[in-house]
């Protein structure tokens, strides 16, 4: 019986040391982490130096059958992202400046102009690299054309655009204009 108390007592003093034991301990902490999405911005310029979200690029006047004209601007990444797919879209309204008196023998719509029908574009060429296009302004309206370009942040690219008045447009798009609004769409 003796013997019985005293293995009952050492288990009691087993029990009562584990509460109380303490060893070396240690803990690494890391607080503040954020998850935060970057962010997909394109610009275009002028002249490469100053951007903005919106801007009108040029304006191309006088032009006359058999003449083309080369427009240029830039683009720009300024965002954090990798953009890898750039895309223009131009939508065109055509108008008439005023009714010359030869056009009005040919021309029975004084409401609604004719250029675009004629006006052809005939290639964008980005950093030096052209792509054909050769498809009427009115063809092309609404249609989205891929760019053969892929920008970094901070990168820009210089895109030139060629427009051609036909020879054998005629005098129905004598003082006659076409309205191009350029919609430029990147993504990732
Ligand atoms: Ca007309
Ligand atoms: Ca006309």
């Amino acid at each position: 019986m003796k013997h019985l108390a005293i293995v009952s007592a050492i288990l009691a003093m087993l029990a009562l040391s584990g509460v109380a034991r303490s060893y070396f301990t240690d803990t690494a902490l890391s607080e503040g982490n954020t998850i935060t999405t970057g962010e997909l911005d394109v610009a275009i310029s002028k002249d490469g130096k100053r951007f903005y979200n919106e801007l009108k690029l040029f304006e191309v006047e006088n032009l006359l059958p058999g003449e083309n004209r080369t427009v240029t601007f830039y683009v720009k990444n300024r965002g954090t992202v990798d953009m890898g797919r750039l895309t223009l879209t131009l939508n065109v309204r055509n108008y008439e400046v005023k009714m010359s008196p030869a056009e009005k023998e040919v021309d029975s719509t004084p409401e609604e102009g004719e250029l675009g029908k004629w006006l052809t574009l005939r290639a964008i060429t980005v950093n030096g690299r052209k792509i054909k296009v050769n498809e009427t302004l009115n063809s092309l309206s609404g249609k989205a054309i891929t760019l053969p370009q892929m920008l970094k942040p901070d990168e820009s690219a210089q895109v030139e655009m060629t427009f051609e008045l036909p020879k054998e447009a005629g005098n129905e798009c004598q003082t006659d204009g076409v309205k191009l609004t350029i919609r430029v769409d990147a993504g990732q």
